[in-house]
Order: C-alpha cells, then structure tokens, then sequence
C-alpha cells in the first residue's frame, strides 16, 4: 500500500533525516549538534508538513479544475487531538521516520509526546467533527472544515489536595503550532452592532463596529491517498480601515485599547456543554466565523462565472449543532444586500445550501438568543429573521387556521419575557435536511424535539449513527491490538475498510488468536498501570479488571451512580470472609473527565470520586481487591493511552439523554465489553454485536417519564439496602465534607431524582455483578471480545461520511489522479 506517494518527496530514512536536520538549522535556527526533543519534535512536524503542503496544493488545485461540489462542515469546535502521529501513518511512512530520529539519536515515541494536544473543544460534538475530517479525507471527498482558531482551548483540569477541580487555562500556542499556515493574505472584514439603512435598491448595514478575520490553515491528511483536506480556522484581528468617529478623538491609548478588544472574539473556547449561557460574547464568536466562512466560500463559487442561484450545485454546508445556525441569516444578507438577488430566490438557494445535525434533545442545552440581544448585535439579521418567520408562519396558518398553539410551536420566534429566538427551529426551517446521531435520537428528534414539522416533512428527518475513526482510534492508538489485527487478517485494509475485520471471527476458537489478544490487553494494561504508579505511587495488577468510565462530567451521565456502586463493592469486599475473597474478581476503577467551570453538581462529584478513591486505596483490607482512581486533565491524548487498556467501560445515561455517546464505539474496538443502558449508539453495538456481548440494564426511554412521575409523587421509593448504606456513609462524611455530601444526597431524594439514579441502581448492580462473574471464565471473555472487535464496522465513521455524501450533500469521491 501506500505506493500513490513514492513519486513525490524521498521517503528513505536518510532523505528524512536531512529534511528533518534542515528545518533544525534553517526553520528553527539551532545547530544540528545541539538541540532537545521539543527542537526534534519541531523540525519533524515542519518536515512532515511539508509532505502535506505538496499534496494539499495538489488536492485543492484539482478539486478546482474538475469544478466538484464541496460539501463545508461548520463547527464552533474541532477536538484534533495531537496530528504529528497521525500524519505519519496516514502517509505510510512511521517507520522511516522512526529510524531518522534513530539515527538523531531521539525516539519517535518520545519526540511525539511533546506536541501539545489542540483541545479546540468540549467532548463528543468536537471530537466527532475530527474524526468526520479524518474520514472525508479518507474517503476522498472534496470537504473543509470551518472553525475558530481559540487561543485558549479547553481548559486544564487538575485536582487540589483537597479533591477538588481547578481550572487552569490553556495556553495551546506557547510553542507554536508547526501544523498551522497563517494566511495573512486570506481575510474578511465582519460587523457587529451599527444600523440598517435603505439606499433604494437595498438595506446597506452601516456603523457599528468591524474585526478582521484571518485564516489559518491545516492540511488533514486521509489514509493511504493523495488527497489532504484544509481545516481552516479563523482569528479575529482589529479591522485595518478605521472608522474615525469610533473612538474618542485625541485619546491615542483608548483608541488602541478598543482595537486590541478585537481579538477577545476568538481568545478562549467556552468550555461548557451543559447549559446555555446565553453570553454575548459566543454569539459574537458564531457570527465571526460564520460571516468569515461565508464570504469565503461564495468568493471561490463566484471565481467562475455563473449565478449565485446555483449555489448549492457547488456548495453544501453542514451545521455541527445550532451554533453557526446565524449563517442561515448571514446568507440571506450576502444574496440580498450585496448580490442583490430577490427574496424568493435567495431563500430557494439558501435552504438547499444548509443541513442541520442536533446532538442534544436536552432542552438547557437548546440554543436561544435573546430578541434584544440579536438586534444589537446583529441588526440586520434580526430583520431578516422576522421576514423568515413571517413568511414561515403564513405557510403555517394556511394550512391550520386558527390552531394558535401549533403557531406558537412552530414559530421561530419564543413570545415570553424577554422575546428569544429559537436557533433549532431557525436550522430546521433553513434546512433540507435534520439529523439526529443515531437511531434512538434522531427518533426523538422527531416525535420531542419538533414533532410538528416531522409531520410536514417528513423526508426532512435523517438518522446519521455517529461513528469514530479506526485509524486513530485503532491503528494511531492500539498497535499491539491492531498488530495481531493485521497478521490473522494478513492485510492492514481494515484501516480503511472496517468491514473486512468481520473475517476475524473465524478464528475466535483459536487459542492462539484469544492468546494474543489477551497479550494485546495486557500490554495496554501494563502501560496505564505505569502510569498509575507515577501519578498515584499506587501498585495495581494487570490481573484486575480495567473498568473505565471517561466523559464529560454530567448528571445525565451518571457518574454518581458509578461511584456509589464503587461504595456498595468496597463495603462488600469489608464483610468478605476469606474464603469470599478468594473469589473476587479484583477490579481497578478508573474514572476521569471535566466538570464545566460552573457546573456546581459535576464539581461536586469529582470531589466524592476523589474522597471514595482515598478512603479506599488506602484501605488494608481491600488489598488489591479495588482500587478507585480519577484521571486528571481528561483529553483527546489520554483517551488515546487508556481506551485500549478497558476491560469494562461504563456509559450507563439515563434511557434517551445520551443523543448517541461515541467512546462506547473506541472502547469496544479496543476489546472490551460494555456494562451500559438502552441509550444512544449503545442500542445499535448491541443489535451489531449481540446481547450476549454486552451488560445492557435500566429502564427504557419509553418507560422514564412515567418512573420519573412515580419517583416525585412518591409512587416509587428504591429499597436497595446496599444504596443506603453507601448514602449513609456519605451523610456521615466518611468520603467527604457536608458542603459536598449534603446537595449531593438531596439529588438523590426521590422527587429530586431526575436521572432515575435510585431507581435504575439495583438493576444496575445486578448487571454488575453478571460482569464480575462472566470475567471469571477469561476463555470466554477474551472471545466475546474477539467477536464485538469483528463486528463494529458499522460504527467507523467512513460508514458515516458514506452516509451523509450520499443522503444529504449529495457528493462524490474525487481521488487525486496527477495529471500527466
Ligand atoms: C452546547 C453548548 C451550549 C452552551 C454553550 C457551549 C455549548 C457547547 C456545546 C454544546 C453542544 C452539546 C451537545 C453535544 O456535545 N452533544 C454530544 O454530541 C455527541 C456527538 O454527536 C454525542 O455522541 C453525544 O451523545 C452528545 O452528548
């Protein structure tokens, strides 16, 4: 494989290492006899870039003589994770990389930990993005990615020795960024704020204030082909020109001061999936890079001659959730107010341009606006908005005369105190098509969400199942299983084409093959225990089982209901005779992931995380029998280091609150099972891999509303004497203070317990222990393994990306062939 790119740049190790030796002298301006591994780290990255710069032109060169379509993913956040590794095995060529830094005297492994990990987003949403790149890329698709360049990403997180989060923020640009071109040249003026006028012909909006966006430019390679994809990222700047009545006159250091304020736009990424914070600040960062990427893409659709009306025969743009849904609007304006197209026509163009995906049925996570917000912000398009929904509503009571309340719905307009724009129902009417992220989702994406408009359109709606990228999050990620992989496959393709590992469940009988993939997990195992013993000086045994649950800290999520099963094991192992302990399965618990800054529950259930690990690790008589530790700083690069190391992993939502979860798909390629609820993606694995290969308990989404009701009106109180213990130990303060263990038990009183934690326990300790007691037969663990591993090629987002270019943007694949 791989031989597309022999022809361009030598990729002998010798060639490499003067390509890497040159960039130490002449990019980084240091001897080649004397400089560290952050100095090697540099010239590899400047040296594997220019690799991706020949190809890159190439790509973007063709993809503009064959005239394709192209399709543009918006996405407020971009989780890339570290780029220099994956660069390497996607062009094929790791290994002679390897032996020049060899040669260096440097180890690639090494050199590739200190590139700082780009954490340009919050969870799911943004890492979901990076893997969509990946697989775009791979597949040959003529795609960009549009975002913000923040110069602080997601924040830091450490622990105090109290237990408690810190935030530190993140300063990602410190050592620069080798992966980035700065196009000073590629750059568009955006306003905020100022008035409409009407000249005659058109609304001109004037005044206010102006920021330059600049663009900066990734190359995102694909596996095994030529093609390279950009990632363009925008930078908020002041504006160049400037608007002399905008700051006081002869007060030279205030008139700086509002020019350096331009740059605040795009300074920090809001590290908050949870609620709706309805800051000014974040729509004026979607306006940014909407109106940038905007402008962008219609200057290169106008580079040919032809009517803008043709738009989405060149142009199609997905919307990653509600946050670039403002582009609806700033298209609308652009067609209007600067191409002078009519009304009819520019919406006809606009709503065959845009498609729309929702990852969330959480209402305080749904996206509104403030009326007066909008019109100060954004004048313009708070009219254009009004005139959208106007004739919307016309439509509406054409067809339902008198029905106020389907209006009142249906509108994009919310009539409360104060007025507010719903930005899910401006993308669903803008839009031709709405997606959910997998098949329970996107099923209450229609009947909860907007059922009203289901019912008008229904071909509309799309279930898209989310799905992650192999190459990543196998090859990049898990050699050791990807090895064994390869070798009874005899071929690496599964990288690319999932579907082939379906051939390995043939041989799950084998005792070689369950050999070496008990091998593969011991190796992981071994790697996350050395880790453990640096951050926590704790021995753990590679014997135990791995039980990991690593996500964002949420309610819905139920991290709780992890930790007081946690409780429940550590108070059983305490009354274990020897004779029981002789028959515990030994389990080391790991949970890690970030609580937003404000998010005053999520903090305190790290706290209690960290209070129950102390009080247990440090406990004679559990021995190595459980062992509970939170991993700090929960990122894109330990995903990578402790994915392949679960036996377990956990993603136990409350039934119909996980839109889809996609660390449930790495955790099972990496060979692992699933202790989880009918919820999201976790449905669709089970229907893939089988019942028999996964811990599924709960109650089901249908039946939550009406336990919920029960629960609260006192129809339902959990008996579980294990749970009350654990929440009496807590009311006591055995693993923490009252300022953490009092709202934290009022949240599991039955009319508080809104994430069903008490009432889906016992069946989630049942499930527990079916998990403990199937680990004891390791033959027949290591082969349900082996059989889910064979059977998740659904969930490689290659899968995915086929589906959304042939449903939605109506694409095709266009490889690269060098023109003679
Ligand atoms: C919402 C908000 C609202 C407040 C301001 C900042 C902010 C940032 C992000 C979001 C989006 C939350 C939605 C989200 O991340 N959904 C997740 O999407 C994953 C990919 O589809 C999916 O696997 C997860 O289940 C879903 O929670």
């Amino acid at each position: 494989i791989h031989n597309i790119m022999t022809q361009y740049l030598p990729r002998d190790v010798d060639s490499i290492l003067k390509q890497i030796v040159n960039h130490v002298e002449y990019t980084l301006a240091r001897t080649k006899y004397n400089f560290d591994e952050q100095h090697a780290y540099q010239a590899t990255a400047y040296s594997v870039r220019d690799r991706l710069i020949e190809s890159w032109n190439d790509t973007q060169q063709y993809f503009t003589e064959k005239d394709v379509k192209r399709v543009y993913y918006l996405s407020m956040e971009f989780l890339m994770g570290r780029y220099l590794n994956n660069a390497l095995l996607n062009l094929g060529i790791e290994s002679q990389y390897q032996g020049a830094l060899k040669k260096l005297g440097f180890d690639l492994d090494e050199v590739e930990h200190q590139e700082r990990d780009p954490g340009l987003g919050n969870g799911g949403l943004g890492r979901l993005a990076a893997c969509f790149m990946d697989s775009l890329a791979t597949i040959n698709y003529p795609a960009w990615g549009y975002g913000i360049r923040y110069k602080y990403g997601m924040f830091e997180q450490r622990i105090s020795k109290e237990g408690y989060q810190i935030e530190i923020p993140d300063y990602w640009l410190t050592a620069g960024n080798p992966w980035e071109i700065e196009r000073l040249d590629v750059k568009y003026p955006v306003r905020f704020y100022g008035e409409i006028k009407h000249n005659g012909k058109h609304y001109e909006w004037q005044g206010g204030e102006v920021v330059t966006a600049i663009a900066y430019d990734s190359p995102i390679p694909g596996y095994d082909t030529y093609n390279t994809l950009n990632l363009r990222l925008w930078s908020a700047t002041p504006a160049s020109e400037f608007d002399l009545d905008s700051f006081s006159r002869g007060d030279y250091y205030s008139a700086v001061a509002s020019k350096e304020a331009a740059e605040k736009i795009s300074s920090v990424l809001y590290p908050n999936d949870a609620t709706e914070a309805g800051k000014e600040l974040r729509l004026k960062q979607q306006h940014f890079f909407v109106s940038a990427t905007l402008q962008d893409v219609v200057r290169r659709f106008k580079k040919k001659d032809r009517p803008l009306t043709e738009l989405h025969t060149k142009v199609a743009i997905q919307l990653n959730d509600t946050h670039p849904t403002i582009g609806i609007a700033e298209l609308m304006r652009i067609f209007m107010d600067h191409e002078s197209m009519g009304w009819s026509a520019a919406w006809a163009t606009t709503t065959k341009v845009f498609s729309y995906t929702n990852h969330t049925v959480l209402p305080e996570a749904l996206e509104r606006w403030s009326v007066d917000l909008v019109e100060k912000l954004l004048p313009r398009h708070m009219q254009i908005i009004y005139e959208i929904n106007r004739r919307h509503l016309e439509e509406v009571v054409k067809k339902y005369p008198g029905d106020g309340d389907k209006l009142m719905r249906m509108s994009i307009i919310e009539e409360g105190f104060p007025k507010m724009v719903r930005m899910a129902v401006l993308a669903v009417v803008g839009s031709h098509h709405v997606n959910g992220v997998a098949a329970i989702h996107s099923g209450l994406v229609k009947s909860r969400l907007f059922p009203d408009f289901y019912k008008e359109q229904p071909d509309k709606f799309l279930n898209m199942t989310n799905g992650v990228t192999p190459r990543r999050w196998m090859q990049s990620a898990n050699p050791a299983l990807s090895e064994v992989i390869s070798r009874w496959l005899e071929t690496d393709e599964w990288v690319s084409n999932y579907e082939l590992c379906r051939g390995l469940e043939q041989f799950v009988d084998s005792a070689d093959m369950q050999r070496e993939f008990r091998e593969a997990k011991r190796t992981n195992k071994k790697r996350v225990a050395e880790r453990i013993k640096k951050e926590f000086g704790v021995e753990v045994s590679t014997d135990a089982m791995f039980d990991i649950q690593v996500k964002r800290i949420h309610e819905y999520k139920r991290q709780l209901m992890n930790v007081l099963s946690i409780i429940c094991r550590y108070n059983a192992i305490k009354r274990m005779t020897p004779a029981e302990k002789e028959e515990c399965v030994p389990r080391v618990c790991i949970i890690g992931g970030k609580a937003a800054a404000g998010y005053v529950i999520a903090k305190h259930i790290i706290r209690l995380i960290n209070g129950v690990s102390k009080v247990v690790n440090n406990d004679k008589d559990v021995g190595d029998l459980l062992k509970v530790f939170f991993m700090t700083n929960y990122n894109v690069t330990l995903a990578e280091d402790i994915i392949p190391a679960n036996d377990i992993s956990q993603h136990i939502s409350t039934a119909g609150m996980e839109a889809s979860g996609t660390s449930n798909m790495k955790f099972v390629m990496n060979g692992g099972l699933i202790i989880g609820t009918m919820d999201g993606a976790n449905i669709e694995i089970r229907e893939e891999i089988g019942n028999d290969n996964m811990f599924i308990f709960g109650l089901l989404e249908e039946e939550i509303d009406r336990a919920r009701n029960e629960l609260k009106y006192g129809g339902y109180q959990h008996t579980d004497s294990r749970l009350q213990e654990a929440m009496k130990q807590i009311e006591a303060n055995k693993y923490c203070g009252k300022d953490v263990s009092e709202p934290l038990l009022k949240n599991l009183q039955p009319y508080n317990d809104y994430y069903l934690v008490t009432r889906d326990f016992s069946s989630y300790m049942d499930a527990q222990a079916r998990v403990d007691e199937e680990y004891k037969n390791q033959t027949s663990w290591v082969k349900k393994t082996i059989t889910s591993v064979a059977r998740m090629g659904k969930f490689s987002s290659d899968r995915t990306i086929r589906e959304y270019g042939e449903q939605i943007w109506n694409l095709e694949a266009t490889p690269f062939v060098p023109s003679s």
